[in-house]
């Protein structure tokens, strides 16, 4: 009889899921016994930086990715970063180790007394097996769980479990195969078809779930049809249509009062494959203009079911497209020219604009550069300067979850060794997933980071303004030097002084990691 190990190792290489990522302790030990040669353990040397490569890998890779994490302690250094992951809808399997099931009980040390429950609020599904014997069938649930609800699942199993015996059935998760196909019914799509095509002047709201499941260039057929503006979903953490695309408004401002004057005039807005809506400042008024119907398309049924307003269908966003697509016929008139980038603005003094930066990444880098911002406060910057025409173009921390933006830019280019990958990294923002510098050393992997040293926590000096707090402390971060950093952690780093030594830079391509920094001026989010 084979291994519960052996017969989970085999499940997962059938599934595909052979690109590891994890910190391991003793309790992970026994499951990584044996792994065999298609495996590759991505070591990450914090849980966060863990997670937030195996997000960006996620992501890229369009595929259910795991996770090995140590017991409670280690697990928990995860939960940060597993709140991005949750509104990324990213499918994590995250298998993390437990104490010998005798030694649970009595709370030896690094037992993880309720295993499930630390996790459950943010994972979808979490559970530790009743038996060793269940350890195949459990591990195939948590792949399951994740890649059907896209959300990260979490199994904790007993050290003790990998070495026993597998059940004689246990060979038969093998060969299951799970899938999910949530097109509308015919009656669904027809009622949908007629709204849409009745609608006089309808408004496009397009969620980071288009992005996610390949749909970019299938949403800009579907608004070419319906002629009208389409926008990203407030608090974007993917780009779903090309930024400088004729109808393109931009990202919804993440407030009440602004959200609900940009749709003024329209009287259907069609929101697919976000949630309604994630705000975050509090700008309270009317949630929709009088008149104005919306309805939201979207495959997360709790986002369905807990959005304030309008009408909802819990179907794929993608499907939604194609139908739409058909029914509407040719478009109209054609789109126009794409909207040409204005001048960057300048900063007085020596201290780079940010503009100037975003222009030279948009003039040096090749059109299909994956970014990986986190920078919070250069916001309005990034969208006036970039011109992003390809699909898994952006990415943006989803629960606005620092430490995500480096090691994510590091898994994207784990999973996309093709194409130039950037990270746009704010000083404050750097030092919650730095430690992903060392793994991008260890595989080489080619990613550039562009770090952007204003010296402070800009975005929270301006929210500071808005909340009439203009005192606080702890706002500023002086005296970070991240070019030593990065060499401490053995990447190539160097600063940058003015936009030409900077767009130099930029013009090399080197085979392996590499941290610019540059220092810039501060700005405000909007
Ligand atoms: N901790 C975590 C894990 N996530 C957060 N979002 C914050 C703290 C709070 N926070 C923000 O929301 S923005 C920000 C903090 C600390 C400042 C980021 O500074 P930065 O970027 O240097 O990366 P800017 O451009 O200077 O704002
Ligand atoms: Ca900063």
């Amino acid at each position: 009889m084979p291994s519960v190990r052996h017969v989970s190792h085999a499940f997962l290489e059938r599934q595909g899921l052979t690109t590891v990522f994890g910190n391991p302790g003793s309790n992970e030990l026994p499951f990584l016994a044996g792994l065999p040669a298609g495996f590759r353990y991505v070591l990450g040397l914090h849980e966060g930086a863990v997670v937030g490569m195996a997000d960006g890998y996620a992501q890229a890779s369009g595929r259910p990715v795991l996770v090995n994490l140590h017991a409670a302690a280690g697990s928990g250094n995860a939960m940060g970063a597993l709140t991005n992951a949750v509104s990324s809808r990213t499918p994590l399997v995250i298998v993390a180790g437990q104490q010998v099931r005798a030694a649970v009980g009595p709370e030896a040390n690094l037992a993880n007394v309720d295993a499930p429950t630390l996790m459950k609020p943010l994972v979808g599904w979490a559970a530790e097996p009743a038996c060793a014997e269940d350890v195949p069938r459990a591990l195939a649930q948590a792949v399951f769980e994740a890649t059907l609800r896209r959300r990260p699942a979490y199994l904790s199993v007993p050290y003790d479990d990998w070495a026993a015996e597998a059940g004689e059935n246990s060979p038969a998760v093998l060969d299951r195969r799970v899938e999910r196909a949530a097109a509308p019914s015919p009656a669904q799509a027809r009622r949908l078809a007629e709204e849409v095509a009745a609608a006089r002047r309808p408004a496009l709201v397009l969620g980071g779930d288009i992005d996610s499941a390949g749909r970019f260039e299938d949403a800009v057929r579907l608004a070419e049809r319906l002629g009208g503006p389409v926008w990203a979903a407030p608090s974007a953490f993917r780009l779903p249509f090309p930024n400088r695309h004729p109808l393109f408004r931009g990202v919804l401002p993440a407030g009440i009062a602004p959200v609900c004057a940009a749709f003024e005039g329209h009287d259907l807005v069609l929101v697919l494959g976000a949630p309604v809506f994630r705000y975050h400042e509090y700008l309270p008024g009317r949630y929709l203009p009088e008149g104005t119907r919306l309805i939201q398309v979207t495959e997360d049924a709790s986002a369905a079911a807990r959005a304030p307003m309008g009408g909802a269908l819990v179907a794929d966003p993608g499907a939604v497209i194609d139908l739409l697509t058909d029914r509407l016929g040719s478009p109209a008139a054609p789109p126009g020219p794409y909207r040409p980038v204005p001048a960057p603005a300048r900063a007085e003094g020596p201290l780079l604009h940010p503009e100037q930066v975003f222009a030279a990444l948009r003039d040096e880098l090749p059109g299909d550069t994956a970014y990986v911002v986190e920078s919070t406060s250069t916001n309005a910057a990034w969208w006036r300067q970039m011109d992003l025409r390809r699909p898994g173009s952006y990415y943006f921390p989803a629960a606005g979850g620092l430490g995500f933006g480096l090691p994510a830019a590091v898994g994207v280019a784990l999973a996309q060794p093709d194409r130039p990958v950037v990270g746009v990294i704010g000083d404050g923002s750097a030092n919650y997933g730095v430690t992903a510098l060392w793994t991008a050393a260890q595989h080489r992997v080619p990613v550039t980071i562009v770090l952007l040293r204003n010296g402070t926590y800009g975005a929270l000096r301006w929210f500071g303004g808005l909340l009439g707090v203009p005192d606080a402390p702890g706002l500023d971060i002086p005296g970070l030097d991240f070019t030593r950093i990065a060499e401490g952690y053995g990447v190539c780093a160097r600063q940058v002084g003015g936009a030409a030594e900077l767009r130099a830079a930029l013009a090399e391509r080197p085979g392996g990691p590499r941290l610019i920094q540059v220092d810039t001026a501060l700005t405000t989010p909007s």
